[in-house]
């Protein structure tokens, strides 16, 4: 039987404050909060909408995880089009609303040929603002602060072969380790979780003689091409391993022992997730830990 999520997709006080609380203790410098405020500002001017209770710091995480920059040659005008967007399974198109809520700007788009959606804006006025929360208010933490930085410098460029000449060198780069010496935070680290975490659980066709059940083993993993941020992620959990794969081309952050899964629950469950999914996943997975446990 799963939960019933208590403070999921609502406004309630107790997440008002939580978020509060976590966004206080990694923001107590006030020049951040006014620049939040303006952001907040700005957003509210081109809308006119609510906007939702993220985390900025969650916001960050997930961008990191499933977050894009892209430039695009337009032939015909031979212009360039910028554009920056988050792609996830249609699965988790209830967070590109939350955030589109939050920004308060940008549109959806469904993919169908590959079964994602996308949350999207190229409008300049929105990647200003865009450039201003990752700059002031909530910044990458992984390798991909450095497409940012590339992305940030050619949009403020009206030099077409310069604008060329800056996102090519992202292609160079691509394959290359960076360290951002940004150290992260768990609101961050449960946004890049509900991108690129998994919750698994391998089920061995061996049986327990004592009980006659099938072996159940839980993991935690996430897979990826940026050494340094598993190993930033491996410090803050102070649990886990990270080991490369396929010719050093991914690296792994393995969490494996029961102990130190129950540690990484015991870690995450404050937090508010944002992703039914996720939680979902979170909670069948925690429950399992908790069977393996009594048996
Ligand atoms: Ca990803």
């Amino acid at each position: 039987m799963l939960e019933k999520p208590k403070t999921f997709f609502t406004n309630t006080n107790e997440k008002r404050l939580v978020n509060q609380q976590n966004f206080n203790n990694y923001h107590i410098n006030n020049k951040i909060n006014y620049n939040l405020q303006l952001i907040r500002k700005g957003c509210r001017y081109i809308t006119n909408e609510s906007l939702s209770n993220l985390d900025p710091e969650w916001l960050s995480g997930f961008i990191d995880a499933e977050g894009f920059f892209s430039i695009h040659h337009n032939k015909s005008k031979n212009n360039y089009i910028f554009t920056f967007g988050i792609r996830v399974n249609k699965r988790e198109l209830e967070i590109l609303n939350q955030i589109k809520n939050y920004f308060g700007f940008g549109n959806i788009y469904r993919d169908n040929f590959d079964h994602t959606v996308r949350y999207q804006t190229s409008k300049k006025s929105d990647l200003n603002l865009i450039i201003q929360f990752l700059t002031n208010i909530a910044p990458l933490r992984s390798k991909k602060v450095r497409d940012f930085k590339l992305f940030k410098r050619a949009l403020n460029t009206t030099n077409n072969l310069k604008i060329k000449q800056l996102w090519e060198l992202k292609n160079n780069f691509q394959s290359r380790d960076y360290n951002s010496r940004q150290s992260i935070t768990w609101p961050w680290l449960l946004g890049f979780i509900e991108g690129d975490g998994c919750f698994g659980v391998n089920i061995r066709k061996t049986h327990k003689l004592s009980t006659g059940l099938p072996v159940v083993h839980c993991y935690f993993n996430i897979i990826q091409r940026d050494y340094y941020i598993l190993k930033k992620i491996q410090l803050l959990v102070s649990k886990g391993n990270v080991t490369s794969k396929k010719n050093g081309t991914l690296f792994s952050y393995d969490i494996g022992r029961l102990t130190d899964l129950e540690d990484l629950v015991k870690f995450l469950d404050p937090y508010n997730f944002q992703s039914l999914s996720k939680y979902t996943d979170f909670v069948t997975w925690k429950s399992i830990i908790n069977e393996i446990k009594l048996n």
